[in-house]
């Protein structure tokens, strides 16, 4: 009995609690102040939010949540290009471009898929979000080449090679068909891409592209996974800027998950996507931090200690000393248009957190003279809310379906196409 409260109790006591999904215990929190500078001034007008305190956020989300980027981007090369037209039942062009990152061959790089709509004056907007398992994951067109990179182990992967099994293994997810129809333009890369998802000190990916002599590796206040993934759709979207099929101004980033955060990040510091999509993002995403419910900060940091910035990891314990909260992160996206998507079942991304960021970041896009959620209640499962800023909680699970295409094709109509 002595050796068990010796050796065993200290262990239990330990041990991370079980997630809270229970509403009644999440406690109080106090987010921080959207409108009010580091140094005590209330921002009052637009001018004083593009100067002063979007700058001054987007620094804070950069050193202290997703760590900033440590140098300028550098000039995206095309290293290839191939064309192939009528594809998809004739409904597309195909295009697939390798967008290489440095003057090194076979260094890092970017294979970028993009479907053009056929019929259609051109150019028109597009849909960008990045893939978890290659491109040719996302469709069953069986002229989409095959990803050779570095992929997480699961069904049909082997050795971390995706086998021809993969091939439209998450084509539920990308309903190509169905966004072309409607005349837009769809475009995906590889995350493994820029950054493989696995956490081996930052030796592969885009990283090095920075690195000097002294500089092996980020410091605290740079960047992690999620931020080279950001990172990529800006450079996918450089590269869209110079192609004519495409109108660059009406590019909705869009992105499921831990790429939904990616989105989000994307979005808040590049100023050109013109909407931004946010599929099931939750921790460290649209869900609110200070919120303990489902995911934490700690947890996130302990099982992916790679996606954040080192000195996101000392708010594990006490996510209220974080100087912002991701509400601020939302507000970064305003005036432009944002759609947050949560799905019922998917506790652990904290739906109602999810929500309450997106109500909580209404001051920023009223400042801009737009109206964003419009309401500060939840809406019921399946019924869609807001205006420049919408929301909605889709039954079923942690997933993209089409009932959330159609919402965000729907938004894309109202907000994209206007000319
Ligand atoms: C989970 C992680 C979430 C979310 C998800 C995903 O394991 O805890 O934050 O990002 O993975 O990306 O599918």
């Amino acid at each position: 009995m002595v050796t068990f409260h010796i050796t065993i109790l200290p262990l239990l006591l330990a041990a991370d609690p079980p997630a809270n999904y229970d509403e009644a215990k999440v406690g109080a929190y106090k987010l921080p102040e959207l409108m009010i500078t580091t140094d005590g001034a209330k921002v009052t007008d637009a001018a004083t939010w593009k100067s002063k305190r979007r700058p001054e956020l987007l620094k804070l989300f950069g050193e202290q949540v997703y760590g900033r980027t440590p140098g300028p981007p550098p000039k995206v090369k095309v290293a290839s290009t191939r064309i192939e037209h009528r594809v998809l039942g004739g409904l597309a062009t195909r295009k697939e471009i390798r967008l290489q990152f440095t003057s090194d061959k076979n260094g890092p790089h970017m294979d970028l898929l993009l479907y053009v709509p056929i019929g259609v004056r051109k150019p028109v907007p597009a849909f960008l979000g990045l893939n978890f398992c290659g491109n040719h994951c996302t469709t069953k067109d069986p002229g989409v080449a095959f990803s050779t990179a570095w992929m997480r182990e699961g069904e049909g992967v082997v050795d971390h090679k995706a086998t021809e099994a993969t091939r439209g293994k998450s084509s539920s997810r990308w309903p190509y068909e169905k966004i072309l129809k409607r005349g837009y333009a769809v475009a995906t890369a590889y995350y493994g891409d820029l950054d493989p998802d696995f956490d081996d000190g930052f030796k592969n990916g885009v990283h090095p592209i920075y690195y000097g002599l002294l500089h092996r590796s980020p410091s605290a206040n740079e960047w992690g996974a999620i931020g080279a993934w950001a990172w990529g759709l800006s450079r996918a979207l450089d590269y869209l800027e110079t192609d004519h099929d495409i109108l660059a101004k009406k590019v909705a980033v869009h992105g499921h998950s831990r790429l939904g955060k990616a989105a989000l990040w994307a979005g808040a510091q590049d100023e050109r996507f013109a909407m931004v999509i946010s599929n099931n993002s939750g921790e460290g995403g649209a869900a609110l931090s200070r919120r303990t419910f489902g995911e934490t900060v700690k947890r996130i940091n302990t099982s992916f200690p790679h996606w954040f910035c080192a000195n996101y990891k000392q708010y594990n314990d006490d996510p209220g000393t974080l100087p912002v909260d991701q509400h601020m992160l939302l507000a970064l996206i305003a005036p432009r248009p944002l759609y947050v998507a949560s799905a019922a079942e998917d506790k652990w991304a904290d739906p109602r957190g999810e929500f309450l960021s997106a109500a909580n970041a209404e001051p920023a896009w009223k400042l801009l003279g737009r109206i964003a959620l419009g309401t500060s209640e939840m809406p019921d499962i399946d019924k869609p809310v807001g205006n420049a800023v919408r929301y909605h909680v889709r039954s079923g699970k942690h997933d993209v379906t089409e009932y959330d295409w159609d919402q965000y094709l729907d938004f894309a109509d109202a907000h994209l196409k206007k000319r």
